[in-house]
């Protein structure tokens, strides 16, 4: 006969949590030995147990379970102001800020964490179980396309007129440091905002757009209303760019024509594949103009980018039809719909043909917003899980007790924190050029390290916040913790706005158009990052491994130019993540170097350093581009008949 003992291990630390039978099932399942039949039960019966009395047992014994465990189980994180808790946010503001404005500043913010805490946090998670639906015709059988959004949806729309999150950039009353401030108002606005910092992100970058047109008399109204913090003026802007035939490619893939009208205006025709936040006010969208013939010209010189209204002043679609919305993994709070042209009325606002460089300007700010979307996921999750390493205990202590559990952690604080300092020197420098403060220097390197920060940033998210999730065990798979939402909120940031390997492609974009001089910015602006903190000490081994890193990409890059652009283009994802982690390292290194730095500066500076800095030359050393290619050949050849392949 054996004898089920409770384990010490599974029990000593929880003892507060246990009572005689609150886990006696999962305890008899653990103590049955291989083959065992019967047990004698620690509820004292001293019998043997088949089946069927296993299941009297448990009958028995549950009810008593079932009320401890209403009460007595895990321990749900709790996080309070994030911004307050955010102990890297406030020392790059002390670094960065002047005195008054950092004053103002922290003020704002302060009183904005607990608004997040109190109000917004609530509102995104009912966003969350609220989703849109579309209403396609009313009652009476006529067509409407309506799509419902939840109030919360609306409250955070007029959330953020109050609070400033588009208006703050653009008001520039902190001059270059306005861009900053709103940047990290909308960082730590994202997490919680059940997904409206999607339409904020497109906002800003319409009225980019608008403002570097030199806000033209007919869109004066429309910047009015996108910077308003006015919430019953503020407008939200839609992207529309992405069409059936696919949304990288969009120079091929556009089908949309502007036809003419006499009083100068243009009447759009075509599908809009993926519009996300479709009930906006106002989109920014592609076409292609057709001549007196109809004709239009094909390729990226035939785009031209136009402006319109959603609806009119009495809320009637501007001769646009809804087909449906999206079925998406994530931001499941947002309506992303399928949208027909059908004589859309709309402002050609590019020159003719110059859309994709005009709608590029509204791109680099959404892409910016991507990633600081990504490391308000990272910092979110992080920090449920280090509440949780608090509370949770596990083998007899808490998981922050866990060597390996923490050190688990420290690998996602350390991504976090390189990743927040990258966003945080992009949006420095678009505050510089937005205050026209900006070097050529300054120019080069936003235009560089934007799709840099966007594609580095939307790969360490997702890989980040899936193991952030493992940290809570089961738990983190339950819906109904929350965690799995921000898991798929998280998993589009690589995709949309450019995936990836389109984003490495345009950082080789952004080099051949300044002819290789922002790569000369890139190696002096780390250089310098590194030579001001060589003298300390504790620095050197990282000092030393980014600037073996730059000596290794200079090399890389010498004997990249005689091998070809096919080659380039293969080595584009690994050049691009080499730019992210070096340039990424000397600005870990460089917060570290200050004389208030904390010991997990310090600490986080060498442990980013001391992973391969420059994944590019050690492949391109290694052949791997050439043996890829051969590989890929290989990759595409189909085994098997046609007839065995079925549909996805
Ligand atoms: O809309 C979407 C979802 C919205 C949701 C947003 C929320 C995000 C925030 C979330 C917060 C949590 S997703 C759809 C997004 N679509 C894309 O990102 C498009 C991806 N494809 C590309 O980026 C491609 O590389 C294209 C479309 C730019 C390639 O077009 P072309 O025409 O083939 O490219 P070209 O010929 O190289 O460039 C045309 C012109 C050139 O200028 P010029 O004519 O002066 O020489 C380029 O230098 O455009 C210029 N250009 C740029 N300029 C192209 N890209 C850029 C750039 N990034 N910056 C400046």
């Amino acid at each position: 006969m054996f004898t089920c003992r409770l384990p010490r291990w599974g029990f000593s630390a929880t003892c507060k949590l246990w009572q005689p039978g609150a886990f006696l099932p999962r305890v008899w399942e653990r103590c049955q030995p291989p083959g065992c039949k019967g047990v004698n039960t620690t509820a004292g019966q001293g019998q043997q147990v088949g089946t069927q009395e296993k299941q009297v047992l448990e009958d028995l014994e549950m009810p008593l379970a079932r009320r401890e465990t209403e009460t007595l189980f895990q321990e749900q994180p709790e996080t309070g102001n994030q911004y307050l808790e955010d102990a890297l946010l406030q020392s790059y503001l002390k670094t960065h800020l002047p005195p008054k404005v950092l004053e103002e500043v922290n003020q704002d913010l302060e009183r904005f964490g607990n608004r997040l805490l109190t109000t917004i946090k609530p509102l995104g998670w009912e966003c969350e179980l609220n989703p849109p639906v579309f209403r396609q015709y009313d009652a009476w059988g006529r067509r409407v396309d309506h799509i419902v959004t939840c109030s919360a949806w609306r409250r955070m729309k007029e959330i953020a007129a109050e609070e400033g999150l588009i208006a703050e950039a653009y008001e520039r009353r902190y001059s270059n440091w306005s861009r900053l401030h709103q940047a990290v108002k909308v960082y730590l606005f994202s997490s919680l905002s059940g997904g409206f910092s999607c339409p904020l992100a497109m906002t800003d970058g319409a009225a980019k757009v608008i403002e570097s047109l030199g806000i033209p008399g007919s869109l004066k109204n429309a910047f009015d209303h996108l910077t308003s913090r006015d919430p019953k003026k503020f407008w939200t802007s839609g992207q529309w760019m992405t069409e059936r035939r696919g949304g990288s490619d969009v120079a091929n893939g556009t089908e949309t024509v502007a036809r003419r009208q006499p009083d100068g205006t243009y009447r759009l025709y075509g599908f809009k594949w993926f519009t996300s936040a479709a009930d906006s006010d106002v989109a920014l969208t592609l076409a292609r103009v057709a001549d007196a013939e109809g004709e239009v010209k094909q390729g990226s010189s035939g785009l031209s980018l136009f402006f319109l209204r959603v609806r009119d002043e009495e809320g009637k679609l501007n001769s646009i039809q809804v087909q449906r919305l999206k079925d998406k993994l994530g931001t499941r709070q947002m309506a992303t719909a399928e949208l027909w042209l059908d004589g859309a009325k709309a402002e050609l606002i590019s020159a003719e043909g110059h859309g994709v460089a005009s709608i590029s300007n509204m791109l680099n700010i959404t892409r910016i917003h991507n990633a600081i979307g990504a490391v308000a996921y990272m910092r979110r999750m992080i920090s449920l899980s280090r509440e949780y390493a608090r509370r949770r205990v596990a083998f007899g202590k808490l998981l922050k007790d866990h060597p390996l559990h923490m050190q688990t952690m420290a690998r996602m604080e350390v991504q976090t924190r390189g990743a927040f300092l990258l966003i945080m020197e992009v949006v420095r420098l678009l505050g510089l050029v937005e205050a026209n403060m900006a070097s050529e220097q300054d120019q080069l390197l936003l235009r560089l390290l934007t799709p840099v920060a966007k594609l580095y940033t939307g790969k360490q998210a997702s890989a980040v916040v899936v193991e952030a999730m493992e940290s809570f065990g089961g738990q983190g798979y339950m819906e109904d913790t929350g965690l799995p939402v921000i898991v798929r909120d998280t998993l589009v940031l690589s995709i949309w706005e450019g995936t990836t390997n389109i984003l490495s492609l345009d950082v080789l974009r952004s080099l051949t158009k300044s002819q290789g001089q922002a790569m000369a910015v890139f190696f002096s602006t780390v250089q310098k990052k590194l030579e001001l903190a060589s003298s300390t000490a504790k620095l050197e081994p990282a000092v030393k491994q980014t600037r073996d890193a730059l000596s290794s990409l200079a090399r890389f890059m010498q004997a990249a130019g005689s091998k070809g652009a096919a080659t380039m283009e293969l080595a584009a994802r690994d050049f691009s993540y080499t730019l992210a982690r070096i340039y990424t390292g000397a600005l870990l290194i460089e917060h570290a170097a200050r004389p208030d730095a904390s010991s997990t500066d310090i600490a986080t500076a060498r442990r980013w350093c001391n992973q391969e800095l420059c994944p590019v030359a050690t492949e391109s050393e290694n052949s791997s581009y050439e043996a890829e290619a051969a590989l890929t050949d290989s990759a595409l050849a189909y085994e098997g008949s046609p007839a065995r392949r079925a549909p996805l």
